[in-house]
């Protein structure tokens, strides 16, 4: 089964419990076989920056879903938490669910691109991928997760921590 790595993220409504629920969705997938999701982190906006700071994780699953049907499920799941696409570009959003990474596949389709397009410039997918992958990961098209990690060193994301 390919390997996936999903980003979450969320800057509205209890963004932490968006997460937690996004989570015992990711779970619950059909033909899919849970790993792991990062801990979660604070991250200032990217794009408007008149929006509350988001929270954002990246999780792993194993899965045999079609990348397509994948990202049906994602949406389906989006929809859920009451996701309403709209006009603003880079607006806050209830859940956000981001399909980065596909096994070694590269997709270029109207609905998904994977990897995701923007996926090296994010310290708040970096970030919590390189707490749940292997520096090793090769990302097609980008190379190695390891030669990331010094760009985003001096990042400002911060963990949360958990309480349990
Ligand atoms: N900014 C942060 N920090 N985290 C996100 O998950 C995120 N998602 C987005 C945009 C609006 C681009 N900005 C973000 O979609």
């Amino acid at each position: 089964m390919p390997e996936v790595y999903i980003a979450l993220g969320s800057n509205l409504d209890d963004p932490v419990r968006q997460l937690d629920q996004a989570v015992a969705a990711l779970k619950a997938l059909p033909k899919t076989h849970w790993h792991v999701v990062s801990p979660y982190y604070y991250s200032k906006p990217m794009g408007p920056d008149d929006q509350p700071d988001y929270v954002n994780a990246v999780a792993r699953i194993d899965t045999r879903l079609t990348p397509l049907a994948l990202l049906d499920r994602l949406q389906w799941i989006e929809r859920r938490q009451g996701r309403v696409r709209k006009s603003v570009r880079w607006g806050p959003r209830t859940l956000d669910l981001d399909l980065l990474l596909y096994g070694r596949k590269r997709i270029r389709q109207r609905r998904l691109i994977v990897p995701h397009y923007d996926l090296a410039e994010r310290d708040f997918v970096i970030i919590p991928l390189l707490d749940v992958a292997n520096g090793d990961l090769n990302i097609p098209g980008i190379g190695l997760l390891s030669a990331l990690k010094q760009k985003h060193k001096k990042s400002g994301l911060v963990k949360i921590v958990q309480h349990v």
